[in-house]
């Protein structure tokens, strides 16, 4: 390893003066200092701009500085003075591009005009928007209307989002893979069938009046940052916040506010979690089959002895179905199944129930820890089990919150981005826009990335992203792309998924959503959608990378023109002059969820869709909510779990990157610095591999098939994680991830819970380095 690099714990609270340091750091690292503070006051404020990290909600009443220090670096890092010209091409062939990182490739700098990919010099060449539109459509209209794929990325705006899913079904396929599809889609095939809603129920007031949270697998520290100012609030008020992470992520451990002076010049840190529980990899399910076993039993007791009920009995019986037979399930559980599996005590399980059942009104978050399972579904309707034992849905302070990703994922399936066409409103397009819209059902991440290993896709349009990077089994996908006919990627910055490009290939620069966007009518607004199903306005302040930039709505529209007939009822051009007639056909298509959408989207503070499981209304088959029995604690049961020797891998972000962007190497609440090629194991995992710390590793995947799936030159080190866990970085690890590797019904990666086995590296030649260093993620 080189000196530069360490591992050493971080006993500093998240937030404080590291935070501020690091902003001014990336600030600097852009070049963009003074005019990037300048920007970040507009961050997130009712006359602002949305911001373009995470999904967190944004309060009516903001702080001054309504940005954390990673929302701060995805500014920074968008508005960065670095660009890529057509020059830059010209010097570079993709053959030699492939060979930088991706931290190499997007800190070039943003992208200024639009290319096309040129054959015979390996390079991309500059060339006009009208010829690239012509050219897309030229070969889309060549093929089966089924070949094709629009993928979306999360953070493009409701206005773009929906022209983007009208685009796909005028042209005739529901082929609409989003994000999602790797991240919370898990949530939304688990609750629709629980309590009737695709999305979580609880506000920001709900912060305000719970008496307690239960939060499982998220790093809130890093990847919401926000989130714990409301998490300090509470726990101002006595909260009880009981955790469930293999790790003791900082964050949730205790916070120091950047924003209160007091705080920054004392050592005023809140302890965040009352109880944290290191449960281990893939364990929830059987941690909080746990809890209901026990408040089921404790209720049985109370019964018997005519004491007080446990359970919130009347809401049981007005308002579920399936509590018998589940609690008759959870009743015939063992504790040793339940320990073994969650490898967490009774008594430890105990003391989390006891604060559960004392709560008048609880709240569960979660994150990607739950969802990113063979048994992520599973995993959610335990978590929605939970809370109906005690009627903690649909009252004040209560609720289920999956804490979303992407700043709009959560607005982009709500306005009809996803494959699954019973979801969009198919019949109220054909009546507005007079045409056949597609029934069949499209293909999600993984259907996709099979069609191209099946041949049956010929073309991939990406609306953001860099989804060759961020899917799983890069082994086997990655020479498949180039068997496309078609690849066109509308960007801001270069990343890998454009150089693993198809024969015809458009390299499309856009607008990002801090940037002005001037159209026929003057400024444009923009809406996103929170994580608390809340809409919100942006408005760009800063001045645009390039003058030859497009936005994402006529981009979208440029392809629609030239590859679709012509439509009386839809005017394209008219939607790029001015934003606000989208919003009135979003309007027109969802009347109930976007009444009023001009007049309220730049409410302070946002409106809020009605959610009807919020309110006790439960859009399920039954008209109930429904406990669901858990079919089995075992995640992988086609998978060799055997051996001591085979561990669990969750690969998982740093605290200095943005899913796929890296910005710096460094993940500073885990105390590591300067690599990413580490893998953090338990020290007696290590002694039993015979590992001494920081010794080379070649981690493979432990699967049945015939791929052989392995990384090498990971370094290892002793961590405070369960034994039988590692913990990795995405996207680093994604080629051990088998792409059939996903949660039942959802298809969502398991990129949590790989099964994995370790080796020492082979010797290698230290003047050619190790094989890693990766510099094709
Ligand atoms: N700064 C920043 N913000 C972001 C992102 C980013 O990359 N950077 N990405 C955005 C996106 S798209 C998303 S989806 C979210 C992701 O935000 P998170 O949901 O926090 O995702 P990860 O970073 O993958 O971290 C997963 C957490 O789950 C824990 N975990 C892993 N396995 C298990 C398990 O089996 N059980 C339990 N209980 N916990 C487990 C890990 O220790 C870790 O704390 O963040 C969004 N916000
Ligand atoms: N192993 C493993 N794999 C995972 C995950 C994991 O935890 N572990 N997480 C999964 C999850 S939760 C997610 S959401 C996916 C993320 O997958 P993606 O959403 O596909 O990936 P990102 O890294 O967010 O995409 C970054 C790129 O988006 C482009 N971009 C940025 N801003 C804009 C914009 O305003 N407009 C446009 N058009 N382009 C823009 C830039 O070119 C940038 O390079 O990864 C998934 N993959
Ligand atoms: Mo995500």
């Amino acid at each position: 390893m080189s000196t530069d690099t360490a591992i050493k714990e971080y006993r500093n609270p998240a937030g404080g003066w590291g935070s501020v340091k690091a902003v001014a750091g990336i600030l600097i690292q852009e070049h963009v200092a003074l005019h990037g503070s300048a920007i970040l006051s507009h961050q997130n404020k009712p006359d602002g701009f949305a911001c373009v990290s995470c999904s967190w909600a944004k309060p009516a009443d903001p702080h001054l500085f309504e940005f954390c220090e990673n929302g701060a670096k995805a500014t920074a890092w968008e508005i960065t003075s670095k660009h890529i010209d057509p020059e830059f091409f010209a010097r570079h062939t993709l053959a030699e591009l492939e060979s930088w990182s991706g931290l190499e490739l997007e800190s070039s700098g943003r992208l200024t005009a639009p290319m096309r990919w040129d054959a015979v010099s390996d390079r991309y060449v500059q060339t006009s928007w009208d010829e690239a539109f012509a050219g897309i459509a030229k070969e889309l209209r060549a093929m089966d209307l089924d070949q094709a794929i629009f993928y979306a990325s999360g953070r493009a705006s409701l206005e773009t989002s929906y022209m983007y899913q009208l685009l796909a079904r005028m042209y005739g396929t529901n082929n609409l893979p989003d994000s999602s599809n790797m991240c919370h889609e898990s949530t939304s095939v688990a609750l629709p069938k629980t309590i009737g809603s695709p999305v979580g129920t609880v506000t920001l007031e709900d912060f305000e009046l719970t008496d307690c949270m239960f939060f499982f697998g998220h790093n809130t520290g890093t990847n919401a940052p926000r989130m714990l100012h409301q998490l300090q609030e509470a726990r101002k008020r006595g909260v009880q916040i009981i955790t469930f992470n293999p790790i003791k992520e900082r964050g949730l451990v205790s916070f120091a506010n950047p924003q209160s002076p007091l705080e920054m010049l004392t050592p005023g840190e809140t302890r965040i979690s009352t109880q944290y529980h290191q449960v281990k990899i893939g364990g929830d399910e059987a941690a909080v089959s746990g809890l209901c076993k026990l408040l089921i039993e404790w209720d049985d007791a109370a019964q018997r002895d005519g004491a007080a009920r446990v359970l919130d009995a009347a809401f049981i019986a007005e308002h579920t179905e399936g509590f018998e037979r589940f609690a008759a399930a959870m009743r015939v559980m063992t504790w040793t199944e339940i320990e073994m599996r969650s490898q967490l005590t009774r008594e430890a399980l105990t003391a989390a129930a006891t604060e559960y059942a004392k709560a008048r009104s609880v709240m569960v978050l979660y994150g990607m820890g739950i969802t990113q399972h063979r048994n992520g579904v599973q995993n959610v309707q335990m978590l929605s089990n939970l809370l109906l034992l005690r009627g903690n849905i649909g009252k004040p302070g209560a609720g289920i919150c999956p804490i979303r990703g992407h700043s709009n994922v959560q607005g982009q399936r709500t306005v009809g981005i996803t494959e699954k066409p019973e979801l969009a409103p198919l019949d109220t397009l054909k009546k507005l826009y007079g045409f056949e819209p597609p029934r069949n059902k499209g293909m999600s991440t993984v259907e996709a990335c099979q069609g191209v290993l099946d041949g049956k896709v010929k073309a991939f349009i990406g609306l953001g992203g860099n989804f060759q990077v961020a899917i799983p089994d890069h082994h086997v996908m990655d020479d498949a792309w180039r068997s496309l006919r078609l690849t066109v990627q509308i960007a801001t910055k270069l990343n890998r998924s454009h150089l693993l490009h198809g024969e015809v290939a458009y390299l499309l620069p856009c607008l990002g959503r801090i940037e002005v966007d001037e159209q026929a009518s003057g400024e444009q607004w923009v809406s996103v959608e929170d994580s608390t199903a809340c809409v919100h306005g942006s408005h760009g302040y800063a001045d645009p990378a390039s003058e030859q930039l497009l936005s994402e709505p006529a981009i979208v529209a440029g392809i629609a023109n030239a590859l679709l007939p012509h439509n009386p009822h839809v005017n394209w051009n008219e939607w790029v002059g001015d934003y606000a007639k989208v919003r009135d056909a979003i309007e027109q298509t969802y009347p109930e969820q976007f009444v009023d959408f001009n007049k309220r989207f730049c409410d302070p503070g946002g409106f809020h869709r009605p959610i009807p499981a919020a309110e006790r209304k439960w859009k399920t088959p039954n008209g109930k909510a429904n406990f669901v029995v858990p079919d089995t604690l075992d995640e992988d049961a086609d998978m060799p779990s055997g051996g001591p020797d085979v561990l669990r891998l969750m690969t998982t972000r740093g605290d200095s990157q943005f899913n796929t962007t890296v910005y710096t190497l460094d993940d500073r609440f885990r105390g590591v610095r300067g690599t990413r090629d580490i893998l953090l194991m338990h020290r007696d995992d290590m002694a039993m591999l015979e590992l001494a710390e920081g010794d080379e590793v070649c981690v493979s995947t432990a699967s049945n098939d015939d791929v052989v799936r392995e990384v090498d030159g990971m370094h290892v080190h002793a961590f405070d994680i369960p034994t039988g866990c590692i913990m990795g970085y995405y996207p680093e690890c994604n080629r051990l991830i088998p792409l059939w590797h996903h949660a039942k019904d959802s298809l969502v990666p398991a990129s949590k819970s790989v099964p994995v086995r370790l080796r020492k590296s082979a010797p290698v030649d230290v003047r050619k380095g190790s094989a890693n260093s990766r510099g094709n993620t």
